[in-house]
């Protein structure tokens, strides 16, 4: 099923098998070995999730920089732009051929974490951003692409869960309120949620 929650923005419960759900932990794990950052808010604190970034390598970025022990970030791998490009088609149905994501932002949240309502303005590319959700379930707040309040629609994100951002909600704010510790499905994760976000960043060289 497929469900869009605004224009541009598709939601499709479920999309992930099991299988592929445990080879994207899998991999995420591999991105992370070196550790994951707490990025820095605005205010000068720091998020409750940690994060690890895929490309931004070629540029100073606040993700980018190389983990505690120097390794440097990953490459965006070919594979996950073709998964992008069936995510696209899933969502919109319709061929994504000229889909190039070129980054990605992964994002571990423990029983406590959370995500304060923003916007994505760090690429320079209109773009859709396409998330995937892995382990236990989160609610996500959807809101508009004018203020941090209302109008706003609440959904409760589960494991396996596409969603694209395109269009005319791709500059919408966005948070997660909290996650469910102890939903997650047998996907090789004890507890915490993933979610791992695909974009363009219009700045590659
Ligand atoms: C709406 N991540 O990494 S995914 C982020 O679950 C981020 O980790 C959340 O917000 C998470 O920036 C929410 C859903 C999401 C992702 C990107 C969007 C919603 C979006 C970009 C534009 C509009
Ligand atoms: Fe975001």
């Amino acid at each position: 099923s497929r469900e869009e929650i605004a224009p541009g923005a598709v939601h499709v419960p479920g999309w992930l098998g099991l299988e592929e759900q445990r080879e994207l932990v899998r991999a995420c794990r591999e991105w992370a070995r070196a550790g994951m950052r707490s990025p820095k808010l605005p205010s000068g604190g720091v998020m409750s999730v940690r994060s690890v970034c895929l490309g931004w390598h070629w540029i100073p970025y606040r993700y980018s920089k190389t983990l505690e022990d120097g390794t440097p970030v990953t490459p965006f791998p070919d594979w996950l732009a073709e998964l992008g490009r069936r995510a696209l088609t899933a969502a919109f149905q319709r061929p994504a051929d000229d889909y190039s994501p070129d980054v990605a932002l992964v994002n571990f949240y423990d029983e406590n974490a959370k995500m304060g309502m923003h916007q994505d303005k760090d690429e320079r590319s209109e773009a859709p951003v396409i998330s995937l959700s892995l382990g236990d379930e989160a609610t996500f707040r959807f809101g508009n692409p004018r203020t941090r309040t209302k109008p706003y629609r609440d959904l409760t994100l589960f494991s396996g869960d596409l969603f694209v951002f395109g269009g005319p909600a791709r500059f919408a704010y966005h948070g997660i309120l909290r996650t469910t510790p102890g939903t997650a499905p047998d996907i090789g994760m004890k507890t915490g949620r993933l979610n791992i976000t695909l974009r363009t960043s219009g700045l590659a060289p």
